[in-house]
């Protein structure tokens, strides 16, 4: 049998490094990997290619290659597309739009349909005031679709693209033999918290920021008030969302955007848990206007009742899971805490 060909974009990102270390211990994918960074340790002997660049203009060099799956993981987050919103656009949404033709065109020219799994996001939620968040619980997929970020309105769109290139692309679903067209599938995701790697850029990197630092000893100012709350998931919960979406039957999806959900903490239970596991943590907090706006512009929580009944989906770590069976073993041992 010949491998699965694989693209992940933004493989140096903290999902794309998870993934591909994921993909290699499957086995049978042949792993081409994009990014504007050279590829870290962690990778390089997985990725069978590395294309280095900017996807907008890397993406001739694309259509030679005959990829079954995409992994558009490439995105400038959330709070660092605030203060760049043009370049946030341009990798967003031109970098997904260059991508989503080239899967496309290839879906349609060789009839074969080019799987399309693209990670959105809780972002693409906006609640109006923080009355609004607290008493809307756990969100649907198409409540509340007013994103006050440059990133949410990107993510959001970008699933609007994804699902016309997927169904509707040049109106050709109304042809008696319907080309082939992209197999576009995408996830909300909530903040994703690795015991590996840090983010950047986002606005959910608190949650993260502080553990990892309270595991260090170094003091943490958390950019949010103690009440925030929005949902957050281990990183390997999120990496094995994506494979379970990416192996689910077509037939089986009546949808193409899923919410996922693990565990909703506020700002003060991340302390609460920081403080238990490591006593001598220093953690205060210092809110920021801009990055706090944009959290309580976040549901609370998902409802993912649809990823669960279509694909199965099952989170296999709560917050107790997250902190004791994953976080806190690898964490120890990573900075011998
Ligand atoms: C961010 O904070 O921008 C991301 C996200 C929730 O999509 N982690």
């Amino acid at each position: 049998m010949t491998d699965t060909k694989a693209l992940v974009t933004g493989a140096c990102g903290e999902i794309g490094q998870a993934l591909v270390q994921a993909l290699a211990r499957r086995g049978g994918y042949h792993i081409t990997t994009s990014d504007l960074a050279p590829l870290p340790d962690s990778i390089k002997k997985i990725s069978a290619e590395h294309v280095r660049g900017d996807l907008v203009y890397k993406i001739k060099t694309f259509y030679d290659y005959d990829f079954d799956v995409i992994f558009h993981l490439a995105a400038s987050l959330s709070s660092k597309a605030e203060v760049a919103s043009e370049e946030a656009h341009r990798i967003n949404v031109e970098g997904t739009m260059q991508l989503l033709m080239l899967a496309a065109y290839r879906s349609e020219k060789y009839g074969k349909s080019v799987k399309f799994i693209f990670p959105s996001s809780i972002a693409a939620y906006g609640m109006r005031n923080l009355d609004t968040k607290q008493s809307a619980g756990r969100v649907k997929e198409n409540e509340y679709n007013t994103p006050q970020t440059m990133y949410g309105c990107n993510k959001l769109y970008c699933e609007k693209l994804g699902i016309y290139y997927g169904k509707f692309f040049g109106q050709k679903h109304l042809d008696e033999n319907p080309p082939h067209f992209l197999d576009f599938r995408s996830i909300r995701f909530p903040g994703l918290i690795s015991a590996f790697t840090l983010p950047s850029g986002g606005t959910s990197d608190y949650g993260p920021e502080m553990l990892h630092a309270a595991a260090q000893g170094k003091p943490y100012a958390c950019f949010v008030r103690e009440d925030s709350k929005i949902s957050f998931m281990a990183m390997p919960d999120a990496i094995r969302s994506l494979l379970m979406l990416m192996d689910a039957p077509r037939a089986n999806l009546n949808h193409q955007v899923y919410n996922i959900a693990a565990f909703a903490l506020t700002a003060g239970e991340f302390r609460d848990r920081a403080l238990k596991a490591f006593p001598g943590a220093t953690i205060s907090f210092e809110p920021n206007p801009r990055r706090q706006g944009i959290v309580d512009s976040w549901p609370e929580d998902v409802d993912d009742s649809l990823a669960r009944a279509e694909w199965g989906w099952q989170p296999e770590y709560d917050a107790d899971r997250f902190c004791d069976d994953y976080f806190l073993p690898e964490i120890r041992k990573r900075y011998n805490a």
